[in-house]
């Protein structure tokens, strides 16, 4: 099916014949025959559909039902003891275009009271049982997060992180039957020489590494804690918080886990003094597609590199550029090195502004091709401009066609090949030198897409941000993708309802679907479990682990782009074209541009709001004493106690002002204040407050008359006593 695209739009995403036959190379000759007595997950056993996990106490909490009934129905909600605490009626919303289903939505968003094992019933069905808890998504983000590393290349996935199960020694050093990636040869004609590209995280199934959609993924990742930070709750993706290697080191973990990434997405661009110098060779993978199931370190196939290509050398300079800026405070000669990548990428994307890698480069990899790039060159130009805040970074800013464009939100969401909408996303949210009104403009085009995906959700029966032919190949990373750009407008307008939009995307992914299904391995009571991969591929080999906690499936795919899918659901509704078999490709995969946005998402959720939900438990006394005032003036010194029992790695206090005052200078911390809220952050040395230990710091300001001590403080978003 193809859709009619206005001039800047994607093209349509659901692929063309030709390069379906391509597609279907991906996994069809990779392919070992399933298992005897293979299953595939049992049909959703519950009309009530719900999140599996739960919601959050201070959430939106919707179930839908399937049901013909044309009417109301009661609904009742039960606590673990069977005790009825809460009921109503649901209200029918009819046929529903992209599940097939007629459908009626039952809201219990007004009982907040937490605890384990709630059933809700509608007619005589009752849902799975779920909890309603501040902690719910907890685990989750860590899980998700923690899929990056079982991802990586080059480095042994050890025991102690993840389990035995999920051990395995390192895959593509050069080392027996591997023959990479140490010194990867280029394809023929691309290059007479070999590059060390070792690193990096795997795809997806597959052991190909993409810098397109590893340039995103590192994106997103980094900008998940971005968002946090600004929010004053980054500490909770600091070191020491993941399963990762690096614990301990001073860095943020999610930070260590993408700079593993970033190492190998620099390690792609062609050297100095070579043809093409500064891009980046677009993919490096097998010559031809390994079988199933296949451990890395075991794969015999020969490696190559691909050309490079414009889009490939434009992610990584944004990805670069957006390490430039982030890494500063924890690494700054890392910093420069990334700016510098990001520096000669973008002037050798200027010099070759169209290498495209083409749709038919599929054999022993995908082919990520894109023949349109001007987005890339507005999403990277952003990314250098919020950097550097040079001119000629601003003026590809302000002259690409993207900065304008109606169209920089798709209704079919950003990913691998659309990326203005992130172009946008970074210049809402990070300050640059742009015009006041420009930013406003930009701003409002965030939250006017956000509206867009609240309206498609409040239409649909199973509140799904994608329009009903949006169900393309990974439909459940554009979901949590929309459900970015709805977090990213709620921290812009301080608006409930978008972070109600954002969390009930994650509803859907956790089980309030089409299928009754969680998305997400572990994560839920009946949950994907057989995704396909080929280390995790139990579903062919008893032996083998199924995919750890915390992988999402790639979705409902309604192009059916492999033969398990085309065996099994044809004629299926958009929303129910998934199966849980591990050798459905094209709708069963993992991919790491689909977990980043998960573990994204699931970071946002786990933050508890400031309001409502279970108060954390006070982890910080402040004391502040004015020790000068004179007329207009006054210096105070500002004590924190980490009263907590864990360190805390990177601080930030924040308060308001109640009498006016305005901060002129500051030593012992970084002080900043807008309107009458201020925010002090540690500097480079004082950065941790291990448990018990106090931290002081100044600051200078100006008064008119009363000069009241602020009564309230934060520390790292949660209230200090
Ligand atoms: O996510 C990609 C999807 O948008 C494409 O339609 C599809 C076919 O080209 O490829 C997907 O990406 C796959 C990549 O090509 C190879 N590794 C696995 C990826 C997820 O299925």
């Amino acid at each position: 099916m193809h859709r009619t695209a206005p001039p800047l739009l994607r093209r349509p995403l659901h692929l063309s014949a030709a390069l379906l036959t391509g597609a279907l190379l991906l996994g069809g000759l990779a392919t070992a025959p399933a298992a005897e007595g293979a299953s595939t997950t049992a049909a959703a056993t519950t009309a009530v559909r719900v999140n599996q996990v739960g919601y959050l106490p201070d959430g939106p909490k919707r179930a839908t039902v399937v049901t013909t009934a044309a009417q109301a129905l009661g609904w009742q909600l039960r606590n673990a003891a069977g005790t009825v605490v809460a009921s109503g009626s649901t209200v029918p919303r009819g046929a529903d275009a992209p599940s097939g289903q007629s459908l009626q939505v039952a809201d219990f968003s007004s009982h907040r009271e937490t605890g384990n094992g709630y059933v809700l019933t509608v007619d005589g069905s009752s849902s799975v049982p779920f909890d309603i808890r501040a902690n719910l998504y907890d685990t989750l983000r860590s899980d998700a997060m923690a899929f990056f590393h079982h991802q990586r290349s080059g480095i042994a996935i050890d025991a102690s992180l993840v389990g035995s199960a999920y051990a395995r020694p390192a895959g593509h050093l050069g080392v027996a039957p591997n023959k990479g990636d140490t010194s990867v040869p280029c394809q023929a004609t691309v290059c007479d020489y070999t590059r060390d590209v070792r690193g990096g995280w795997y795809d997806a199934g597959d052991h190909g590494k993409y810098v397109v959609n590893g340039g995103l993924s590192t994106w997103l990742l980094v900008n998940s804690f971005e968002r946090a930070d600004r929010a004053g709750k980054g500490a909770a993706l600091g070191d020491s918080t993941l399963r990762v290697p690096e614990r301990g080191n001073g860095v943020p973990d999610v930070l260590d886990e993408a700079r593993w990434e970033l190492d190998f997405l620099m390690r792609m661009q062609v050297p100095e003094g070579k043809p093409y110098a500064g891009m980046a060779f677009h993919k490096i993978h097998d010559a031809a597609w390994t079988g199933m199931p296949m451990r890395p370190e075991q794969d015999p196939q020969p490696r190559e590199l691909h050309r490079p290509s414009t889009a490939a050398t434009l992610n990584l300079a944004a990805a670069a550029a957006q390490c430039a800026r982030v890494f500063r405070p924890y690494d700054s000669a890392y910093a420069d090195r990334c700016l510098s990548a990001a520096r000669q990428a973008w002037s050798a994307a200027r010099a070759n502004p169209a290498v495209y890698a083409p749709d038919s480069d599929s054999t022993g990899g995908g082919p990520y091709g894109d023949t349109r790039v001007t987005d890339e060159f507005y999403w990277a130009a952003a990314e250098l401009y919020a950097a550097t805040g040079e001119s000629v970074y601003r003026d590809a800013v302000t002259s690409s066609p993207w900065h304008t464009s109606a169209d920089a939100f798709s209704p079919y969401g950003f990913g691998w090949a659309d990326t203005a909408a992130l172009g946008r996303l970074v210049l809402a949210t990070v300050p640059t030198g742009l015009p006041a009104a420009d930013t406003a403009r930009i701003r409002s085009s965030v939250t006017a897409a956000a509206d867009g995906y609240l309206a498609r959700m409040a239409a649909q029966g199973y509140a799904v941000p994608v329009p009903a032919d949006g169900y393309f190949w990974g439909s459940n990373g554009e979901v949590a993708n929309d459900a970015i750009v709805m977090a990213v407008a709620g921290e812009l307008t301080g608006e409930a309802r978008y972070r109600a939009g954002a969390l009930e995307t994650m509803d859907y992914l956790l089980g309030r679907n089409a299928l009754g299904l969680s998305y997400v391995t572990g994560h839920g009571e009946t949950t994907s479990q057989n995704q396909h991969h080929r280390f995790w591929a139990h579903q062919l080999d008893p032996s083998l682990p199924r995919p750890p906690a915390g992988s999402l499936a790639g979705g409902p795919n309604s192009g059916l782009q492999d033969p398990v899918a085309q065996e099994k659901l044809a004629g299926c509704a958009p929303a129910a074209c998934y199966i849980d078999h591990v050798d459905s490709y094209s709708t069963n995969e993992v991919a790491i541009n689909w977990n980043a946005p998960l573990a994204w998402l699931a970071a946002y959720a786990a933050e508890r709001a400031s309001t409502g939900g279970e108060p954390p438990a006070a982890s910080c006394a402040v004391t502040y004493r004015v020790d000068n005032a004179w007329n207009t003036g006054f210096t105070a010194n500002v004590t924190v106690r980490n009263t907590g029992p864990t360190a805390v790695e990177g601080w930030q206090l924040a308060w308001t002002y109640p009498g006016g005052q305005r901060v002129t200078g500051s030593w012992n911390a970084t002080v900043t204040q807008s309107g009458s809220t201020v925010g002090a952050r540690n500097t480079d040395w004082n950065r941790t407050l291990a448990p018990g230990a106090t931290v002081s710091f100044g600051v200078q300001g100006t008064h008119s008359g009363a000069n009241p001590s602020p009564t309230a403080f934060t520390l790292n978003g949660d209230a200090c006593a």
